[in-house]
């Protein structure tokens, strides 16, 4: 009987599972200069066509968590890989409804280059600032409607992690 209770229960687990996201995080994404407290990331537009290729580095609603210690400095390195689309980011404070048109830095100079129009396919810009003050926060696209069709990634600027890390995180609903 346990058994049967045993498949009854994957049965119920195993489609979810096939639906979750499947993206990778790819390592190459994040370099660290620990000495210099500086995480240089690279924040890519439309990287797949998940979901209508709204999302950043494949991810979309919150599916990435980017993770730096409080005071480091970071460098931002955004391209637009979509092919269609313009998309610019944002550096946003973490509430939820999304706004429909962000237009609010959380931090100064954390924004891209025409944040409402958006930078065109292959289009790049680098954004650097620093990781303060500790809290949690979005990266969104700031082309009007993109980040509430879940164009948005999670930053948490942290207290005590030692060093900057990424990580796959599950959307808010
Ligand atoms: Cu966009």
């Amino acid at each position: 009987m346990m058994n049967l209770v045993a498949i009854v229960a994957l049965a119920t687990i195993v489609p979810a599972l096939a639906n979750a996201q499947r993206q990778p995080v790819d390592p190459k994404w994040l370099s660290v200069d620990a000495g210099a407290k500086t995480a240089r990331f690279q924040l890519i537009a439309g990287l797949t066509g998940a979901n209508g290729a709204l999302n950043f580095n494949g991810f979309a609603d919150g599916g990435l968590t980017l993770v730096i210690p409080v005071g480091w400095a970071v460098e931002m390195d955004f391209v637009n890989h979509d092919g269609m689309l313009p998309h610019s980011a944002m550096v946003v404070a973490a509430t939820l409804p999304m706004q429909a048109a962000p237009s609010d830095p959380a931090i100064p100079r954390a924004f891209t280059v025409r944040l409402s129009e958006g930078l065109p396919p292959l289009g790049k810009d680098t954004i650097r600032f620093t990781a303060d003050p500790a809290g949690d926060y979005f990266i969104v696209c700031g082309v009007p409607g993109h980040a509430a069709a879940g164009m948005w990634i999670r930053l948490q600027i942290s207290g005590t992690a030692r060093e900057p890390m990424m990580s796959a995180t599950p959307p808010p609903r």
